[in-house]
């Protein structure tokens, strides 16, 4: 099938850290995906990565005006950079996906394409014709977004892919504060306030492959706890603002995935 891109200009987020690996060849398969004459830019959020991610990024494309390599070296951040990204983005959409090569670039005309109808559109593992080439930890993702879902009573079935498009200004008009901070939970967050916001959102199958080079900066367990933590404190926030508003899930719900 063939998919034509948005004429509408975008601007793709990716956040690095030690992705000196990964970073060209990943910008260089967004160039690639996207047909010619699409306007886009590529803004590398770096929170100044030892492996000198940021160096590289700009003395490959400086001659390049639409890779903008963008420095952090305070309030460091993996969901912190991304907010960052989003709000110096130049254009009205935007695409958000991992740096290591995991979310392929081959599917963001697609995501763009379904981004015509709904305000976030979210590459997901779990429904029909999503998959995960590392197949262990495809189960351990699947189970847990199980339990996200009974917990947290979200429409979609993967809360933890971070890989979208969405526009900017429907972004940025939810509690930033209250969804960026920490690390991939951030997601399950903003999908949650989206969904509170009454914005649309699907999911769209897309296939999560292998991170190219370098090591992943997860630590299961770790993610495991600090991420229920997470949830348990959204949960009881959404209990006690829904006690106090009189507003449940459904008055605010109008799409679902
Ligand atoms: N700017 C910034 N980017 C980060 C930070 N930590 C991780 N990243 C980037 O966020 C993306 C996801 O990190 P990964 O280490 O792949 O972690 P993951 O995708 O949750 O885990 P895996 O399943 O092991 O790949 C990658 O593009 C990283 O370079 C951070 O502190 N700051
Ligand atoms: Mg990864």
């Amino acid at each position: 099938m063939t998919l034509q891109t948005s004429s509408r200009a975008f601007s793709v987020i990716l956040p690095t850290y030690n992705e000196a690996g990964n970073i060209v060849t990943l910008v260089d398969k967004i160039r690639s995906a996207v047909p010619e004459g699409a306007g886009f830019e590529i803004l590398v959020v770096d929170d100044n990565s030892p492996d000198g991610t940021f160096d590289l990024v700009r003395e490959t494309f400086k001659d390049d005006p639409s890779v903008r390599p963008i420095l952090r070296s305070t309030d460091r951040g993996f969901a912190k950079s991304i907010r960052h990204g989003i709000e110096m983005a130049a254009h009205e959409r935007i695409v958000v996906m991992d740096s290591d090569l995991t979310h392929d670039p081959i599917e963001i005309p697609r995501l763009l394409h379904v981004g015509e109808i709904y305000d976030i559109v979210s590459g997901s593992r779990f429904c029909a014709g999503g998959r995960m080439t590392d197949t262990k930890h495809y189960m351990i993702s699947l189970i847990y977004n199980w339990i996200l879902r009974l917990l947290l009573r979200t429409q979609v079935q993967d809360n933890l892919g971070g890989y979208f498009t969405a526009r900017r200004d429907s972004i940025l008009q939810l509690p930033s504060d209250e969804i960026f901070f920490g690390y991939g939970e951030y997601y399950f967050r903003l999908l949650h306030f989206a969904q509170r916001a009454g914005l649309s959102i699907v999911e769209v199958p897309s296939h999560y492959l292998l991170r190219g080079a370098g090591t992943s900066k997860s630590n299961w367990l770790h993610m495991i706890w600090s991420y229920t933590t997470a949830a348990l404190r959204l949960k009881s926030r959404i209990a006690f603002s829904y006690d106090s508003k009189n507003d449940g899930p459904s008055s605010t719900t109008p799409h679902s995935s």
